[in-house]
């Protein structure tokens, strides 16, 4: 069960482009996924500490109205494959700096001290040229 208060919504309008970055701040196993349903196991795409931040992430121009869904997991530990993946505790600040660009930095707390950055991923919204 995803706790919804974790979970944080992506509205991308018609023909706008999305474009996500990434970075981890974290002792314990850390991960984030986007998912075009929050009760969805198929995510697009997902980053973690183990795996790296990689690229950014650009979603094409959305084709219609799109809602996605970012949410943060951890695990008590260091890379424990025993252990279960923890929704983590979310934070989200945006702003439209200057519109109409919205620029949204999102972080995921895995519980052991609230410094708030273990996974950060900040996305740009931008309206098509
Ligand atoms: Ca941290
Ligand atoms: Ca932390």
């Amino acid at each position: 069960m995803v706790n919804p208060q974790w979970v944080d919504t992506i509205f991308v309008r018609k023909g706008d482009f999305l474009s996500l970055s990434f970075s981890f701040n974290a002792d314990y196993e850390n991960a984030v996924q986007l998912y075009r349903s929050p009760e969805d196991n198929n995510w697009i795409d997902s980053r973690s500490n183990r795996g790296g931040a990689g690229p950014d992430f650009r979603l094409a121009p959305a084709k219609e109205d799109t809602w996605l869904y970012l949410i943060g997991w951890h695990k008590g530990a260091i890379y424990n494959p025993h252990l279960k993946w923890e929704q983590s505790k979310m934070r989200s600040v945006t702003d439209y700096p200057p519109r109409p660009v919205q620029k949204t930095v999102t972080s995921f707390e895995d519980g052991s001290d609230n410094d708030y950055d273990d996974v950060v991923c900040t996305y740009f919204i931008t309206p098509r040229p």
